[in-house]
């Protein structure tokens, strides 16, 4: 039986069918249903945030973050994400400028934000890598600073805190994934967070092609609505999120305890005030320590039916849409070429079973 770097976490069946079964009786299947309603207040009661909208995937709240805020010209974002980053921003007709990520977090080092500024930087899309939280405090000072608008693809934070308040507060908007992969899943779904309610109806009105009643279009909306079926489905997972997200933390638990002494091997500790979502376990392989490169590792785990994954190699900034573009040379990011070029994400889901895990960690540790 393959190990593979996750597994979806599913709702039960029975509960799934008693669902379907209500959409059925109702014949209402999407466009702001009641299941629709119900999981956006459910979300907004868990995540402890005041606004949610959902969406088809976590992709296009991206994308109608940057209309809805009508951002133009120069976008800093981070080369260190899955590529829907920064294609949101090329999509929305703007420029990505890459900055170099900080190598304790993954995240975009805010130290180099002030140098990539321009006249026509308008926004910073920031990504919360791994689940683990950026420094909002220095990214709003410098938001602040010059009037640049904050949009954090937090597609990997569901259900983050640092003291106590939910990560996706910060910034004027932040999106979720609720992608098959993810920690908490609607198959495909997605979010987009916002701290008041006229931009709540304004991106109601963008994801419904903008419309703002049955004859007025107020805006060059899209359809990005999620349907009840997965809105049931949502609402199930829900409730099982947090047995599954404790179930991950036992299996960093575990790995850390194994791997804290492997010469050669790094992996990140939980950080101190910060409720973690255990979303992902990227490992580095130093391999002068090691004696063994990352792809060998990487290769030697899936001979045994290991199925990590490189998160997140290559670098958006090699890939032919973006490699020219200046801020994607290497020598303006070095610390993110390092880690793309030495990280493997070692299987973490809530059904890792202590069998799975011992074995994926003997053929690390030995
Ligand atoms: N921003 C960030 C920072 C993101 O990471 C992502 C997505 C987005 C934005 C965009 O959100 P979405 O539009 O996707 O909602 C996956 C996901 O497709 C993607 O959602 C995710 N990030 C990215 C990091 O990873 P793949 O191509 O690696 O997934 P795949 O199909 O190879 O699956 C990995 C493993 O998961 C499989 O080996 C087995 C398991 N799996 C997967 C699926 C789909 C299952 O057991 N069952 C399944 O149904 O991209």
């Amino acid at each position: 039986m393959p190990i593979t770097v996750t597994s979806p976490l599913l709702p039960d069946l029975e509960g799934f069918h008693y669902m379907l079964q209500k959409i059925w009786d109702s014949k209402w299947i999407t466009n702001n249903g009641s299941f629709h309603k119900q999981l956006e207040a459910a979300l907004c009661e868990y995540l402890k945030v005041p606004y949610i909208s959902l969406f088809t995937n976590g992709t296009l709240p991206l994308l109608t973050a940057l209309q809805a805020l009508r951002i133009t010209g120069e976008v800093i974002t981070t080369p260190y994400s899955f590529v829907a980053t920064t294609h949101s921003i090329w999509w929305n007709g703007c420029r990505p400028v890459f900055v170099d990520i900080d190598p304790a977090t993954g995240n975009m080092d805010p130290d180099k934000i002030e140098a990539a500024i321009t006249p026509k930087t308008t926004a910073i899309m920031p990504v919360h890598v791994y689940g683990k939280p950026c420094d909002t405090k220095r990214i709003k000072a410098i938001a602040d600073k010059y009037g640049l608008k904050v949009i954090y693809d937090a597609a990997h934070a569901f259900g983050v805190e640092v003291d106590g308040e939910s990560i996706l507060k910060a910034g004027d908007m932040s999106t979720l994934s609720f992608h098959a992969t993810k920690v908490y899943n609607t198959v495909e779904g997605g979010a987009l967070v916002m701290h008041d309610a006229e931009t709540k109806k304004r991106i109601d009105y963008l994801k419904n092609f903008g419309f703002a009643g049955e004859t007025e279009v107020v805006g060059p909306g899209i359809n990005s609505k999620m349907d009840e079926i997965r809105a049931a489905y949502g609402l199930l997972n829900l409730k099982q999120v947090d047995a599954a997200i404790e179930a991950r933390h036992q299996v960093a638990i575990a790995y850390r305890k194994a791997l804290r002494n492997v010469e050669g091997i790094t992996f990140f500790d939980d950080m101190p005030g910060v409720k973690h979502n255990y979303s992902y376990f990227p490992i580095f392989i130093d391999s002068d320590k090691y004696g063994m490169t990352r792809d060998e590792l990487y290769e030697k785990l899936k001979a045994k039916g290991v199925f990590g994954r490189r998160y997140f190699y290559p670098l958006i900034s090699t890939f032919s849409t973006y490699r020219g573009l200046p801020s994607a040379s290497p020598e303006n990011l070095p610390n993110a070429n390092r880690m793309a070029e030495s990280v493997i994400c070692l299987p973490m889901h809530h059904i890792l079973s202590n069998d799975g895990v011992e074995l994926v960690l003997n053929e690390i540790v030995k």
